[in-house]
């Protein structure tokens, strides 16, 4: 189990030690389990059908996929297909089910059955009702905020029509969605008829299946993924650009820390604000502690690490590692992402798992179900638990502390902001900045780190490659982990490493070359970006046809795949890293890359070296740019362009802005 002469196997160099730490201690971790277990080689290409209890068939051998069958003769494209649309209707359900509870916490807080929670961004509310063409203008904000949240609630159970916020994609985006029948219905209705579908005897065509894939994670992006970002929003404030603290040392040797990990920010908000009270680091205190130190994990890490400057330790694959710090007093987890692992590690040291959500347990976790309509009551409790906790803290544990500093907030209505205040905000500065050349094209890097992907930190070489070839970065989830924790995400990452016409643009705004917009589910954020940008004009009026590509070099869970695919549907280019999970059938494959591209403009390919993920997106930047007629691009060399609002500038309008100012923790 020892490390030695192992690669690098993570972007942060603590992440390094600590595995180094973890081998010399015998412990395991993920990347220890990767290495001993082996995938199938079956089932790793998409050839296992396990759909009916004939099987599990295999579907291998030397003839043409077609006449590679099963029992019932299902062909191997046909599984593949079957198993990239079960992998897409489980990340959608992932992302929606989130979404649904996040409606149900709105209707609860419009109604009055939860007090703990109050409307925090009325402007926002304001802004989704006139989308959802709800009447505001006058009316108690609380009656507003139920009308949008039952209206967001019957996205989910809509038999028939389109999903609301279909309407917010540009015009031509939508007619492509028509033209080819992928507009989605209601959310859970694109999941059953999935999962219908794809059930023993039922679709077989790899196109037809594939199509109604594309419509599945079209409901998850424009509506599971785009309703959570929007009532988080809502309820806890749009994120503006904030400072934090990224790695393993944001744990404080001298005080309780308590750290939340999943994906839901309800609880998180709640522990957070529980966790300031005087009566509650009093009682830290009484247990010998300084204070209370809160941290976060995972994408509830990037909720609250948006909103508040909550620091995280980072994504996926750090998890055990902070639980190796020794200095974890609580981690509590809500649903997605939590490696049932931990508990089994936390035995060895003196850390309390604690399950909140009534949709997952783990065993030996200690269970704390959180109240609905009281959860501070439950945060009260958990942080009881953590103080509690404290004293049983003992010496053993890896006690790296290194940590490094981030910019992050970057929600679209900021980005929008940043590029001529509160009055004079819009997207025609980035897209001067694209057409001049200053800006190459802009790259959305998602997705999990992964500990099968044998990095010596991709994130780290795609990341720095880009911003020299001049590409602006936008990137959520685990990805900005990985980018966090490596030190990447500071505006002298820009000076550094940035070609010379974005290195331009980053230092006359002040922002780092990667924005990070939040978690796994604000990749919405991105298709909102783009859609202005659309809608802006100067490049291309549809998302399609925008030298603009999709990355997720170390995805792993299913809802990345879903992301993926609904980027695709959306008219974006998308390459994740690693071997394709249906890439046994040459026709799936097809299907994915040329059909898609000539379709909708999009396509989804698997590509395990780092050099050609590169070599491909710039390619297809650059080929958007010549077929949208824009100047070649060449390093140093720019057309005219408007001028971006500097920071000076910005500060001034700051003064009139009512929203979208520097939050408070930018220093
Ligand atoms: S947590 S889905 S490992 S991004 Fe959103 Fe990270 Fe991927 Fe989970």
């Amino acid at each position: 189990m020892s490390n030695d002469n192992k690669p690098v196997r993570s972007a942060g160099t603590s992440a390094e030690e600590i595995l180094k730490w973890a081998g010399e201690n015998e412990l395991e971790t993920c990347f220890d389990r990767a290495d001993k277990m082996k995938p199938c080689p079956i089932g790793e290409v998409g050839a296992c059908c396990k759909v009916c209890h004939m099987g599990p068939c295999r579907l291998v051998g030397k003839n043409a996929e077609e006449e590679i069958t099963g029992v019932c003769g299902a062909s191997l494209s046909t599984v593949a297909a079957r198993n990239m649309l079960r992998m897409i209707a489980a990340g959608t359900a992932a992302h929606s089910d989130h979404s649904r509870d996040m409606a149900n916490t709105l209707l609860s807080v419009a109604t009055g059955a939860t007090t703990d929670f109050q409307i925090k961004d009325i402007r926002k509310l304001y802004k989704v009702a006139g989308i959802l063409e709800i009447e505001f203008e006058g009316r108690p904000v609380n009656d507003v905020a139920k009308d949008v949240a039952e209206t967001f609630l019957q996205d989910f159970g809509r038999q028939n029509g389109e999903l609301n916020y279909c309407k917010r994609a540009p015009q031509k985006t939508q007619d492509r969605w028509k033209k080819y029948g992928i507009t989605p219905r209601g959310i859970d209705r694109e999941v059953v008829e999935t999962m219908h579908r794809t059930a023993v005897g039922v679709d077989h065509d790899p196109d037809h299946l594939l199509t109604q894939g594309l419509r599945t994670a079209l409901a998850d992006g424009w509506g599971g993924c785009m309703i959570s970002t929007d009532i988080s929003d809502i309820l806890f404030g749009t994120p503006s650009p904030v400072k934090a603290e990224a790695s393993f040392g944001i744990f404080k040797e001298d005080e309780v820390n308590m750290v939340v990990h999943g994906h839901e920010p309800t609880l998180a908000e709640a522990i957070i604000d529980v966790g300031s009270s005087q009566e509650m680091i009093d009682y830290a205190k009484s247990k010998g502690a300084k204070g209370i130190n809160i941290g976060g994990m995972c994408c509830t890490a990037n909720e609250v690490l948006m909103r508040h400057g909550i620091p995280t330790a980072g994504g996926f694959t750090n998890q055990e590692l902070g639980i190796m710090t020794g200095l974890i007093d609580a981690l509590s987890v809500d649903v997605q992402c939590i490696m049932p692992a931990i508990t089994q590690l936390s035995k060895k040291f003196h850390t309390k798992i604690i399950t909140t959500s009534p949709k997952a347990m783990i065993q030996d976790a200690v269970h704390m179900e959180q109240d609905e309509h009281n959860p501070k009551k439950t945060a009260k409790e958990i942080l009881t638990l953590a103080c509690d906790n404290f004293p049983n803290r003992t010496s053993k544990g890896s006690h790296i502390t290194k940590k490094s500093t981030l910019i992050g907030g970057f929600s679209d209505e900021y980005i929008e902001y940043m590029q001529g205040g509160k009055w004079r905000g819009s997207y025609r500065p980035l897209n001067d900045a694209i057409a001049a050349g200053r800006v190459r094209g802009v790259v959305g890097l998602a997705g999990c780190d992964n500990p099968r992907v044998p990095a010596t930190g991709i994130h780290k070489f795609l990341v720095k490659e880009l911003i020299k070839n001049d590409v602006l970065i936008v990137s959520t989830g685990c990805g900005s982990g990985a980018c966090a924790t490596a030190g990447f995400l500071t505006p002298e990452m820009a000076l550094e490493n940035a070609g010379p016409g974005l290195r331009e643009v980053c230092e006359a705004i002040g922002i780092p070359p990667i924005l990070h917009l939040g978690a796994c589910v604000d990749n919405s954020r991105i298709l909102t970006i783009a859609t202005n940008m659309a809608k802006e004009g100067g490049l291309s009026d549809e998302i399609a046809g925008m030298p603009a590509v999709g990355i997720a070099p170390e995805w792993m869970s299913e809802k990345a795949i879903a992301i993926g695919v609904y980027f695709a549907a959306s008219g974006v280019p998308v390459i994740f890293g690693g071997e394709s999970p249906v890439g046994a059938s040459k026709e799936v494959t097809r299907i994915m890359t040329e059909v898609w591209m000539e379709r909708y403009m999009g396509a989804l390919h698997f590509e395990p070296d780092p050099q050609k993920i590169l070599e491909m997106a710039l390619n297809y930047i650059d080929g958007a740019r010549k077929a949208l007629k824009l100047r070649k691009y060449e390093p140093g060399k720019f057309g005219a362009e408007r001028v971006l609002m500097d920071m000076a500038a910005r500060r001034e309008n700051k003064a009139h802005a009512g929203v979208g100012g520097l939050n408070d923790h930018e220093s």
